[in-house]
């Protein structure tokens, strides 16, 4: 639990017990840290509470968006019991964890990986091929030699229980190249901060058990995430396939663009998934969005996605999001 945290939770308990809690000027002080209330951390899932935590952390210390979406989908990928991103991820049907993750700043620089093998946390790589290359995306063996080169070091990402996994699944080896409502786990977060500059991180191992060489939505650009700071950001978890062909958060934020909500511009891109899917019932895909003005949304095809949120104004939340089937 972070020191906000308890602080906040000391002093509510003070308040209850004596009244006026006598740091209560503090507390209006440890709120200053967002004097501008811009500070806002939107991310996928209930793991998203722990990454917003780390996020918060970096915000509330002046830090930079771009920083703080680092940190912040850092905490699930090295999470071993986490079995969609980083560390503990479900292999491909040959056996290998393969990651895919791509992060992008306020000033619209990228950088992205895709089959990424043996490395824990893709986000830093990812942050690497953008500030260390030309370059948008590095895939596989590749992305692999730019890691090592840049000091990260090899791990094994196949514990125990997804190998376990993977050998069970091996029994029937039936291919069912599906994201459905059970399903998921990508972390896909954005961060605005005090300067009400934003930012946003996607990072996965992908659908289980998927090809070798299979990459979804969460490394590509305009798919998994897009950020435009002059309008806001846009990120996806689900079926890749079906994002992908929608150009799902790029969309989002074209769409934000022309005075959408968040949450109306992310239930039209649902939709279009709809449109465009005709085994939509069978699948699931959900998208967040934050904009500029610090307001976010998010929408789903079906029952079942959440989200965290985390403002000075909400402390850090999980909502249910709508769903549209
Ligand atoms: C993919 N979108 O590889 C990812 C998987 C995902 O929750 O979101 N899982 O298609």
């Amino acid at each position: 639990m972070s020191n906000r945290r308890n602080f906040l939770k000391k002093s509510v308990l003070f308040t209850s017990i004596f009244g006026m809690a006598p740091w209560a000027s503090s507390l209006a002080k440890e709120n200053i840290y967002s004097p501008t209330g811009k500070a806002t951390i939107i991310s996928t899932w209930n793991h998203g509470i722990q990454a917003n935590e780390a996020a918060w952390e970096k915000l509330r210390n002046g830090g930079a968006s771009i920083d703080a979406v680092e940190v912040g989908v850092r905490v699930p990928e090295s999470d071993p019991n986490n079995t969609s991103v980083g560390l503990g991820g479900m292999p491909d049907r040959d056996g290998h964890v393969t990651l895919d993750a791509c992060i992008m700043d306020p000033t619209g620089n990228c950088g992205s990986v895709a089959g990424l093998e043996h490395v824990e946390n893709p986000i830093s790589v990812a942050r690497k091929v953008m500030t260390e290359t030309p370059h948008v995306l590095l895939v596989g063996e590749g992305a692999l030699m730019f890691a090592e080169e840049q000091g990260f070091k090899r791990t094994n990402l196949l514990t125990e229980s997804s190998k376990k996994a993977w050998k069970e699944w091996q029994k029937k080896s039936e291919y069912k190249p599906i994201i459905n409502i059970e399903n998921h786990d990508t972390i896909g977060l954005l961060a605005q901060d005090e300067n009400g500059d934003i930012s946003g991180a996607c990072t996965t191992s992908g659908l289980a058990f998927k090809m070798r060489g299979r990459v979804g939505d969460s490394p590509i650009i305009g798919a998994g995430l897009f950020v435009d700071n002059e309008i806001g950001g846009a990120t996806s978890t689900g079926m890749g396939e079906a994002i992908i062909k929608v150009a799902g958060s790029h969309l989002i934020v074209e769409l934000m663009r022309q005075g959408y909500e968040p949450e109306e511009a992310c239930k039209a891109a649902v939709e279009r998934v709809i449109k465009k899917e005709p085994n939509y019932r069978n699948l699931q895909v959900g998208f967040l969005a934050l904009r500029k003005d610090g307001s976010t949304g998010g929408y789903a095809i079906h029952k079942g996605f959440n989200y965290a949120l985390m403002t000075s104004a909400t402390s850090n939340i999980l909502i249910d999001a709508k769903f549209k089937v």
